[in-house]
């Protein structure tokens, strides 16, 4: 048997034989000759066979294929330029067929998101759709490179737990055994118990889970978060540092190896993001998007996202830059754990990372000292006794830390232009979502 040859790797190949595998995507079932158009995961070719007089087994089994059904053929490459799909095509010769197809497929390329993610995995064959997980694959390698290469830990956290993660609210309750499991709403927790460990410097990618019941186009009930944490730092400025000399690592990663095909096939041209990012306070962003006619409906709270819109608007118009570390986040409005402003207590050492309009991130310094933190834990009206395992990452001994948490499906949605993270998640988790 002739080994199977990727579709992407028949063009530099002399005419002769091959052999290819993959789904049919059409077929052309003409008196004198048939065509079908055959996909697998590197592209598509252009297959054809000259129907023979009161036809044969071949003719026969290509007249009967449904769209859909995985074949391996064998067969001779020609090169020819009138060819339009690639300049070249394969006489069939063999014909395997190898997995089946049911007549009718259940989505087109108009279908609703909804129906489209009702059958995954063919909306998945779309080229532009399986473009975005090669994307995060590089992406994500890229990230984990840039950390590897400085020393960085890679952790895998608990997912289960025995008492919340983030906060009380969004918590999804799992039966225990007798008793009962929260699902990690992050990794929080064990990312700064790893900085008591004195591992220094560590980073996750992982599953989070919220119990969210919102339909946005950027939320999720399961979402997969970037994490990274690091000892050692002045403040939450060099966690910036690191979050954006990370992120242009994978920008460029994914530049190089997909602009064109992301370009061709999703229609959005890519660049490397310059260094360094914009930075602007919470409280300016908010003047500044008053100025420009839209006042951020509570004063007292985060950015909304109308608000987080027009900043980037500011922020692209002013400094030509996609992204923006709002900064210095009240301290009413951050969590226990976020350290406060030595000479202004009202205000954290913290950041949201705003990118094309939406929050992608959250980072911080955290507060270290166990005296401080467990005032704040108190001021937040929480109970210090209730968070005593992870009070004690701080008795015996820690040193200064920060990090940030980022949804990757939201950074993959807004570099690619897609409308919404169900389209750059794999399988989308929603509050009416949990199938297939
Ligand atoms: P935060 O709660 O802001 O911070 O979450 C960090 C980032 O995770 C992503 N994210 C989500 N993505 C999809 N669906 C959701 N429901 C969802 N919720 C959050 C967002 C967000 O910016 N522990 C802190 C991070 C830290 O300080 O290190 C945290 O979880 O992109």
């Amino acid at each position: 048997m002739t080994q199977r040859t990727l579709i992407s790797d028949l063009a530099p190949l002399p005419d002769g034989p091959v052999a290819v595998a993959g789904w049919v995507e059409v077929v052309r079932d003409q008196k004198k000759v048939q065509f079908l158009v055959l996909r697998d995961e590197s592209g598509a070719v252009q297959l054809v066979r000259p129907r023979p007089e009161g036809d044969d087994d071949i003719s026969t089994a290509i007249s009967g294929l449904a769209v859909g059904t995985f074949i391996r053929v064998e067969g001779d490459l020609k090169h020819d330029e009138r060819v339009k799909l690639g300049g070249l095509e394969v006489k069939v010769s063999g014909l395997d067929v190898v997995g089946v197809s049911e007549p009718e497929q259940p989505i087109a390329a108009d279908s609703s998101i909804d129906k489209r993610l009702d059958h995954r995995f063919l909306d998945l064959r779309n080229p532009a759709n399986a473009l975005i997980f090669r994307v995060q694959t590089t992406f994500e390698h890229a990230l984990r490179t840039w950390w590897v290469e400085r020393g960085y830990v890679e952790i895998h956290t608990p997912k289960l737990m025995s008492s919340p993660s983030e906060s009380r609210a969004e918590l999804f309750q799992v039966p225990y055994f007798e008793s009962t499991a929260y699902l990690a709403q992050s990794p929080q927790h064990f990312k700064q118990m790893a900085q008591a460990a004195g591992f220094g410097k560590i980073f996750e990618i992982a599953p989070a889970f919220r119990a969210d019941p919102s339909f946005t186009a950027r939320h999720a009930t399961e979402f997969t978060s970037v994490d990274a944490e690091i000892s050692w730092i002045d403040g939450h400025e060099d966690v910036m540092a690191m979050h954006e000399a990370v992120l242009v690592a994978g920008f460029e990663a994914v530049v190089a190896k997909h602009g064109e095909e992301v370009e061709a096939l999703l229609g959005v041209t890519l660049t490397v993001p310059s260094r360094p990012f914009p930075r602007i306070p919470l409280a300016r962003a908010k003047e500044i998007v008053a100025e420009r006619g839209y006042t951020v409906p509570r004063a007292d709270a985060d950015m909304d996202p109308e608000g987080e819109r027009r900043i980037s608007d500011y922020v692209a118009e002013e400094f030509g830059h996609d992204f923006v570390f709002l900064t210095d986040y009240a301290s009413s409005i951050r969590p226990f754990y976020h350290r406060r402003h030595e000479d202004d207590p009202s205000l954290t050492n913290s950041y949201d990372l705003i990118y094309r309009g939406t929050e992608i991130s959250t980072g911080a310094q955290r507060e270290h000292r166990i005296d401080v933190l467990t005032e704040q834990v108190r001021d937040k009206g929480l109970d210090p006794a209730e968070m005593a395992d992870y009070l004690e990452f701080f008795r015996y001994g820690m040193p200064s830390h920060g990090g940030f948490g980022m949804g990757l499906a939201r950074v993959l949605m807004l570099m690619l232009g897609r409308p919404s993270i169900r389209e750059t998640t794999y399988l989308f988790r929603g509050p009416n979502r949990l199938r297939p």
